[in-house]
């Protein structure tokens, strides 16, 4: 990253995250000489957490300078991170989870295929050097949801659904997105495949959640993730559709019915 760029870190968190001091700590440590400007995006759905959460972002601020937007009245990660970018100031702007999942030792690495022209950096799971500790359904599901956009479309990205990627703030600036929900990572990737924007990747380790409550419904976000399918071969498609559409279809909804039986289990 050039050194006139600046950074900045999206948190969204629902209510409270045990693990947001850690997230924080790890960020201090690997990017102090980035001075990244931290933006929390707090949904409060609980009106008896508001006092408790107010005093830990005057904590958070005073630690490690983070400036926090507070929301009463909505929700959705895709809806926090836009008003988290709203809210930020960044040449550069990439999302991090409150619960310690995301590789913060990757963000050199995304930087560097910033400052070699690309435009959109994926944290990447399912490549080389890439990893998942502690996998789970959740994490099988979202690798085969990346094989089916890659066969259908021309977007070439091996983990499509992960939140954690830089992207140049032109992105979001020209490409708007309408996803209130997790889907919001898909949504954006593939649109800005589609609008020529230059899409590249670097492992991660993705580390999954140790403490507090997973926000993450398998059964409402299905026809969220299906659109950004349809998306993709539509506005992007493949130079094989032709060839892996049956195939990919046999696996929608062979992935859909393992879905559907996860969700009936959960
Ligand atoms: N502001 C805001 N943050 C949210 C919302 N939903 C989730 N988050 C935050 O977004 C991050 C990711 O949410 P998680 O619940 O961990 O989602 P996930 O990683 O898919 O699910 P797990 O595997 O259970 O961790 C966490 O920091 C949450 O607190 C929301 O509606 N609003
Ligand atoms: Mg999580």
């Amino acid at each position: 990253m050039p050194l006139e760029s600046t950074l900045s870190l999206i948190i969204p968190v629902l209510n409270q995250e045990p693990r947001l001091e850690d997230v924080l700590r790890e960020i201090q440590a690997v990017l102090a000489a980035n001075q990244p400007d931290i933006v929390l995006v707090y949904d409060v759905t609980r009106p008896d957490l508001l006092d408790a959460v107010r005093d830990e972002q005057r904590e958070m601020e005073e630690r490690y300078g983070a400036r926090s937007v507070t929301r009463t009245d909505q929700r959705g990660f895709g809806s926090a991170l836009r008003a988290g970018f709203e809210a930020s100031r960044g040449d550069v702007v990439i999302p991090i989870m409150g619960d310690c999942s995301d590789d913060i030792a990757a963000i050199p690495r995304m930087l560097s295929a910033i400052d070699r022209g690309a435009d959109v950096v994926a944290g990447a799971r399912y490549i080389a050097g890439g990893a998942i500790i502690g996998d789970d359904a959740k994490q099988q599901i979202s690798r085969y949801y990346s094989k089916i956009i890659k066969a259908l479309s021309s977007v070439s990205c091996d983990d499509v659904s992960n939140s954690f990627r830089a992207y140049r703030r032109v992105v979001w600036e020209n490409v708007s997105n309408v996803s209130n929900s997790f889907d919001i990572s898909v949504e954006m990737t593939v649109k800005a495949a589609a609008r020529g924007y230059r899409i590249e990747q670097v492992p991660a380790v993705w580390t999954n959640r140790a403490a507090g409550q997973s926000h993450f419904s398998i059964m409402k976000e299905l026809p969220n993730y299906g659109r950004w399918v349809l998306y993709a071969a539509r506005h992007a498609p493949s130079r094989f559709l032709l060839v892996a559409l049956p195939v990919s279809l046999v696996s929608l909804v062979m992935l859909t019915g393992w879905m559907f039986g996860l969700g009936r289990r959960r």
